[in-house]
């Protein structure tokens, strides 16, 4: 068994601040774990830590981290900011709250060598969005189908082991070490399907999750619980959970405030309701709002916040009935109830309208509740897209989805207060099974506090942190993750098609695995063509959910984006895409072109080896021998399956089956 991983704050990322003479001011349990962290730099390579205001025969420090209460910074800085100031080659950071200057140690960190020197600067930097959450689908009890953490990819779970809250938690303090450092300030600790052995951490179990909310407490991480709809009738003996029932709410505004006696920083409920299976509003006749301001209305008064997700479909459709569209049910349901939640439910909105496929257009949710507060939900965890077996760095998509100019005023990230990861990480010794998915959990939460920033400079700070400044290394790691999630879209699913994958595991290919299926049919492939019409002119009306221009763009198929096309419209296999080429051409040179890209992976990886740890190298070089078989593996079902359906040959003449 590997030792555990340092992910990307080993020893040597806090070396060149631990050099240097630093400055700590202020109190308060955050400054402690500040200071915790530059005693042992200061202490590991030779620097000094200096407390409290300057006296006579201290050094002058080459950096400052302080504390201010003065009332302008409180106003500028707000609860989580920071200013840098560099002045004559001595770097000055203040913030107004712990939060602020725990988020600017991280960023010194960042900077690397000799931090106090370069140019004179002086930067305010603010978190985009108040609310960052990873949100993790372990299970206490592992599942018989799901396993100890659904859709995980990295083993088993940081928290839960044998039918229990682990007796160790010692990992879970360093995790919370690493979220904090990319500024991720909310956690929920449980699978939103909740199921009975789960549903219990809100009533026995606290005494467990209090154990855990201790581990994050440190790093000002905020914990959350899933909870079952149906908790009143389950764990309460109620005869009913209906959300409008005097008894009903009486049973939640007890159990919050249990919660909060035992965890007074408790972040609140997550939900997921009339979904998959899960309990909710509509089995008493109420909609989502009444669901989620019960609930809501429970943890008010302790400050707390309920995710109330917008996953909600019907997954016992007919294939056969045309028109049905899964893609519109988020926004079908929800959208009409705007205005309707309380101020402290947040509707935790997928980034697109089915499920965290590798291409989808963004949700147009994300436009149609600007009363109400709205967070989006990406997939850290790689279900769909690879499942830590493929190297796929997904800062790209995201970047994508957060900046997509949704509405002519604002972007996604412009619409929305809070930005969601489900969690890829595990019991794995690399935390992420792949140990470049390392790389995601480091993006998701940069990119949540700052959706601006270049996902390939976020990368390049991973790797700097993660593997030191080698630039061979560097380049290499570039050469293989920067485009890495297109070389995955183009040997899979093409055009914006989704779902071609294994049924239940969605590992691996299977063009029709969910095309007759209750859960959705997704790319209507015949002799003549594929994709669904969702226009409102011929198909499921789907486009006109989204406001101008995008409803107008993605209904004409002159206009709509070839990476969107199929998801879209109906197409002949002969159909020009604007780059030229016919669908059935794009999808043969997609998929030889995207096998060629993964076998130039393996060679770069390999010239990695005795530069990185040796580890590090054999884990990514047993994950990329999968990534080569698996990728040739779906370039050979997808083009034989669309070459036998429509007869047209590759105009290269390469081999298809
Ligand atoms: C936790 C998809 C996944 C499920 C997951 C669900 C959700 O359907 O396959 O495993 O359930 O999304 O987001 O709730």
């Amino acid at each position: 068994m590997s030792p555990i991983h340092p992910a990307w704050l080993p020893q040597t990322a806090l070396a060149p601040l631990g050099r240097l003479v630093v400055r700590l001011t202020g109190d308060g349990a955050l400054v402690e774990t500040i200071a915790t962290e530059l005693r042992r730099a200061t202490a590991a390579h030779g620097g000094r830590l200096v407390r409290g205001t300057p006296r006579g025969a201290d050094p002058e420090p080459d950096v400052t981290f302080t504390s201010s209460t003065a009332a302008g910074d409180r106003a500028d800085l707000g609860a989580e900011g920071f200013r840098v100031v560099r002045h004559r080659e001595r770097l000055t950071v203040t913030a107004a709250t712990g939060d602020g200057l725990l988020q600017g140690f991280f960023h010194v960190v960042r900077l690397g060598h000799d931090p106090h020197r370069g140019e004179d600067v002086a930067v305010v930097h603010r978190p985009a969005h108040p609310l960052r959450m990873l949100d993790h689908w372990d299970n206490v009890e592992s599942h018989p189908v799901m396993g100890q953490v659904e859709r995980g990819y990295a083993g088993g779970s940081l928290f839960y082991a044998d039918g229990s809250v682990r007796e160790d938690l010692s990992r879970v303090g360093e995790y919370a070490r690493l979220l904090a450092s990319v500024g991720v300030n909310r956690v929920a600790i449980n699978n939103v399907n909740v199921h009975r052995t789960e549903s219990r951490l809100l009533t026995d179990g606290l005494p467990d999750v209090a154990r855990i909310a201790a581990q994050f407490r440190p790093w000002r991480i905020r914990v959350h619980l899933s909870v079952n709809f149906n908790s009143p009738v389950a764990l309460g003996g109620l005869a009913t959970s209906d959300p409008l029932a005097p008894a009903v709410q009486q049973w939640w505004r007890d159990a919050a405030a249990r919660v909060y006696q035992e965890i007074p920083d408790f972040g609140g409920f997550v939900v997921k309701a009339d979904s998959e299976g899960q309990p909710g509003p509509f089995g008493y006749g109420r909609d989502h709002a009444d669901g989620a301001n019960l609930l809501a209305r429970a943890v008010a008064p302790h400050g707390g916040v309920v995710f109330w997700r917008a996953f909600v479909y019907n997954h016992t459709q007919d294939w056969r009935d045309r028109s049905t569209d899964r893609a519109r049910a988020a926004y079908d349901h929800f959208a009409g109830l705007d205005g309707r939640f309380d101020d402290n439910v947040v509707v935790q909105v997928k980034n697109g309208p089915i499920d965290f496929q590798p291409r989808e257009p963004v949700s147009p949710l994300f436009a149609a509740m600007p009363r109400t507060s709205l967070a989006v939900e990406l997939q850290v965890t790689q279900e769909y897209t690879g499942q830590q077996r493929h190297a796929v760095y997904l800062g790209p998509q995201w970047g994508e989805v957060l900046q997509f100019p949704l509405t002519p005023r604002a972007s996604v990230s412009g619409l929305v207060s809070g930005v969601v990861g489900v969690s890829n990480v595990g019991d794995d010794p690399f935390w992420t099974g792949h140990p470049l998915a390392q790389a995601n959990l480091y993006a998701f939460g940069r990119l949540a506090w700052e959706p601006a920033l270049d996902p390939t400079a976020v990368l390049q700070e991973w790797i700097v942190l993660t593997f030191g400044d080698d630039p061979q290394v560097g380049a290499v790691v570039h050469g293989i993750l920067d485009e890495s999630w297109l070389v995955y879209e183009s040997y899979t699913a093409p055009l914006g098609v989704g779902f071609m994958v294994r049924p239940g595991g969605h590992y691996g290919p299977d063009v029709d695995g969910y095309e007759y299926t209750p859960w959705g049919t997704y790319h209507f492939a015949d002799r003549d063509g594929i994709g669904v019409d969702r226009t409102m002119a011929t198909g499921t009306g789907y486009t006109g959910q989204y406001p101008e221009p995008w409803r107008s763009t993605y209904e004409s198929l002159a206009d709509c984006p070839d990476e969107v096309l199929l998801f879209f419209h109906h197409v002949p296999y002969g159909h020009v895409l604007r780059s030229g080429k016919t669908v059935i051409q794009h999808i043969y040179d997609s998929h030889f072109a995207g096998v060629e890209a993964v076998a130039k992976m393996v060679a770069a990886w390999e010239s990695l080896s005795g530069r990185i740890d040796q580890p590090v190298f054999e884990r990514g070089r047993e994950r990329f021998a999968e990534q080569l078989r698996s990728a040739t593996e779906w370039r050979d079902q997808v083009n034989t399956y669309f070459f036998r359906k429509s007869g047209i040959p590759d105009s290269a003449g390469r081999t298809i089956f």
